[in-house]
């Protein structure tokens, strides 16, 4: 009894996207790409399994100087990376980040960072608590292939 009141509640809530609901947000296991001339990809997803939206505004590690929001954007042929000030994350969605299109970019990672070594990510929301992930080192060529082979991964 107790649990059908619960899912009458939770399809009710269901109803009222957007900024009113909670967000739930699930943050996969990161890959970074062996560092070339001082910066590195990073590949995520985000999923956002809550009835509220949110943002994501910043990315923190002690691996780097620095992680920023990029977007590449293609315009008369040429790509050109965009920074960000934050990331949507709608309820209901999941947010890639990968080569070729929105990407996290660290900035000069520090002499760690190396094939097949690992680190900490720390992300931070516009509404949710900050979520730590680990984040593996791989060749790029490799995290370019398997964007390309699964366009919806
Ligand atoms: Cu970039």
């Amino acid at each position: 009894m107790a649990v059908s009141s619960w899912l009458v509640g939770l399809a009710l809530l269901a109803g009222a996207c957007g900024a009113a609901g909670t967000p739930e947000l699930e943050v996969s296991a990161a890959q970074a790409a062996v560092p070339l001339a001082g910066s590195s990809q990073i590949v995520l997803t985000i999923t956002n399994h809550g009835d509220g939206d949110d943002a994501l505004v910043a990315v923190d590690t002690d691996a780097a100087v620095g992680i920023e929001l990029h977007e590449t954007r293609i315009a008369d042929d040429r790509a050109t990376m965009v920074s960000l000030e934050e990331v949507e994350l709608p309820a209901g969605e999941t947010v890639r980040f990968r080569p070729g299109g929105l990407h996290l970019m660290m900035i000069a990672p520090d002499d760690e960072v190396v094939l097949g070594a690992t680190f900490q990510l720390t992300l931070e929301f516009d509404r949710s608590e900050a979520i730590t992930t680990t984040a593996e080192v791989r060749d790029l060529l490799d995290l370019a292939e398997d964007a390309l082979d699964d366009p919806d991964a």
